[in-house]
């Protein structure tokens, strides 16, 4: 092994980068949603997720394909991979508290599925039972769907999970004669196949990282010098579908297969940062800009079609049938972390911010036991589609999301805050303790309810230090109260971050206070479909208006221009603690019942009076009952005399 090994017991751990993270283990999180989303995921999630394993089908087909067992295989070809990514997340919560309640559980489904995993793998390390038990003879000869590859990817990263959250070697053995097969046939072998689905590349790397054999490197670094050359066989849904148009340097946009594409991107930038290729991670940010500016749902969700569940054109953003799969969340937030670490810039954290607690935080509801795949901002009263009913589910039959989300609640810890030669940069804020070196913060917060974050330090070593606190773009101002001075405005720097350099002691306290007046929010001109609308926020929450808590129809309410938002703490049933926003608003007249739906009157007026629209966050939508939603809320027009 090579002394890479146990310098993060986190998800990443690149060998350079300009802000480094901090391992899982070394940020308690004790409140807050991030506190209560990993209170539900250890005790609601992760057991449901476990039993799901054998009822799904993801253990009994390994069972098959040991020559165990009877039965046929269950699910999609790529149903291996829920069970890596669940023992991912076991892993992460391991790390998190092992010395928690389910220590021995955990310790015994990873050492039983490694043994499993062992049994089924082929000697010469191949390992996929949906190949191995229904298409032997397909074996590697169609990876444009195969998912061979990707599940591959899930594997190495849970095997690197287990390694580091010291749950034992298993894993990493099967993963590493696994590994060295693919390089054996796609490196050294000279075989140019890719799979259609991207993420062994960011998972090769990690491997490299953790291992540090180069070979694993350089296979990720071919797999994405080589996508963009018509090398992936066309499968019906064209070359965009798999990123495969044009050479990853040179392509312009996100396309295609949203979760295709982001994983894709965490690939390019653990690639670019492990090689030093500046062009390569120039490509990403790049495309990084362009699709912020014009592929982001407001929630930092992406994936704007149902068709293949893609991207669609720049500013192709509908509320009702965006996408916004909560894989292409967590995607993304994995691809923007590998950003702020390799350039120190607090935008990509305030992406991560948006995305973590609105399009990601909307996949689960309060109590941990169902799941969003698809995240829209818009539900109509009579949204029915076979696949997805507009509610939350307890499983899928394709249930790439739920696992997901449990790995990554199960890591939050590694994602708030990271160190450099300077100090500590706190990216996220939640209620906790930071360990960074010899550096501990106690931070005290009703965040992101409350605008104020109280940093103290516990112990510092001797000299200068710099602690950076990211101030969100959101916030129209920002005010630093130091223990030992006056109240100062916090203004960022280029990057983001309220810098503040000492000689910090014990007990030294800084207080950061942040402007969470509630916004009114307007579309770019180029989303046509939602032209004439207005959202909400409030701090890093997006919110949603539901019918549940309206006095009229939600359809015949709009917001008045400029409206009245009023912050009211609430408990909701069902919800938990809150703050909604009243919002003012106008109520329309009722929508002419019959014919075509066009007139030459105008929809917005007259009003019939003066109304109150009571918004929630969104992410805590449909906890209460399956009514309208939306997000985007239509803008009263000034009344034509
Ligand atoms: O293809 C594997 C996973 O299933 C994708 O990442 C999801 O979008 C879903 O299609
Ligand atoms: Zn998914």
């Amino acid at each position: 092994m090579s002394d890479l090994r146990d310098r993060v017991r986190g998800p990443l751990a690149p060998s350079t980068a300009a802000q480094r993270p901090l391992s899982i283990d070394d940020v308690e999180i004790h409140g807050g949603p991030f506190g209560r989303w990993q209170r539900i995921n250890r005790e609601a999630s992760i057991p449901l997720g476990l039993q799901q394993m054998e009822k799904s089908g993801a253990t009994p087909n390994l069972r098959l394909a040991a020559g165990e067992g009877e039965g046929t295989f269950q699910g999609y070809r790529f149903q291996d991979s829920d069970l890596y990514k669940q023992l991912e997340a076991v892993a992460w919560e391991h790390c998190r508290r092992p010395d928690g309640d389910d220590a021995a559980a955990y310790r015994a489904f990873v050492a039983e599925s490694a043994a499993l995993l062992a049994r089924a793998q082929r000697p010469d390390g191949y390992l996929n039972s949906h190949y191995q038990v229904v298409k032997p003879d397909k074996i590697f000869a169609e990876l444009e769907h195969s998912h061979e590859m990707y599940c591959a990817g899930h594997l190495f990263q849970a095997a690197v999970a287990t390694a580091r959250a010291g749950l034992g070697d298993g894993l990493l053995e099967v993963a590493r004669r696994f590994a060295d097969l693919l390089v054996r046939r796609f490196l050294t072998g000279g075989d140019d196949g890719i799979d259609g689905h991207a993420e062994v590349e960011t998972a090769l790397v990690e491997l490299y990282r953790l291992t540090g054999e180069r070979t694993y490197l350089e296979l990720a670094c071919k797999l994405i010098d080589n996508r963009g050359r018509g090398l992936i066989a066309r499968t019906g849904l064209g070359p965009l579908y798999a990123q495969d148009h044009l050479p990853v340097r040179e392509a312009p946009t996100a396309v295609g297969h949203a979760v295709r594409q982001l994983y894709l991107e965490a690939g390019v930038v653990d690639v670019a940062v492990e090689t030093g290729d500046a062009d390569l991670l120039a490509s990403s940010v790049r495309r990084w800009e362009d699709l912020v500016a014009t592929k982001t749902a407001i929630t930092g969700g992406h994936g704007s079609r149902h068709d293949g569940e893609a991207f669609g054109e720049r500013y192709e953003l509908p509320p009702d049938r965006s996408y916004n799969e909560s894989c292409a969340a967590i995607a993304a937030i994995h691809w923007n972390w590998r950003l702020l670490l390799a350039t120190g810039s607090g935008r990509y954290a305030d992406l991560i911010e948006r995305t973590l607690h609105n399009a990601f935080a909307a996949s689960t509801s309060a109590d941990g036991v169902r799941f969003f795949y698809v995240n829209p901002l818009q539900r109509r009263a009579d949204l029915f589609e076979d696949a997805y009913l507009g509610r939350r589910r307890e499983w899928f039959a394709c249930a790439c999301c739920p696992p997901n989300i449990m790995r990554l609640v199960s890591s939050l810890g590694h994602y708030v805050a990271t160190t450099d030669d300077e100090g500590v940069s706190v990216h996220q804020y939640a209620p906790g303790v930071i360990r960074a070196g010899g550096i501990t913060l106690d931070v005290e917060t009703e965040y992101p309810w409350d605008g104020s974050v109280r940093l103290t330090v516990r112990s510092a070593p001797g000299g200068a230090w710099t602690l950076r606190m990211r101030v969100p773009a959101w916030s129209g101002s920002a005010r630093l109260t130091p223990g030992w001075g006056e109240p100062y405005p916090a203004v960022p720097g280029a990057d983001g971050y309220a810098a503040i350099r000492r000689e910090w002691r014990a007990g030294d306290t800084v207080t950061l206070d942040l402007d969470l007046t509630p916004r009114l929010v307007v579309p770019h001109r180029g989303i046509d479909a939602l032209r004439g609308c207005a959202a909400v926020e409030r701090g890093p929450i997006v919110y949603c208006f539901e019918q549940i808590d309206q006095d009229s129809p939600l359809e015949d309410l709009a917001l008045l221009p400029g409206a009245g938002l009023r912050p009211v703490e609430r408990d909701l049933p069902g919800i938990g603690r809150t703050v909604i926003v009243e919002a003012d608003a106008v109520r329309l007249p009722p929508a002419p019942p019959q014919g075509l739906p066009y007139t030459t009157v105008s929809d917005a007026a007259p009003a019939t009076g003066p109304a109150t629209a009571v918004a929630v966050p969104y992410y805590q939508w449909d906890n209460r009952d399956g009514g309208v939603m939306r997000v985007w809320m239509p803008l009263a027009q000034p009344s034509r005399r």
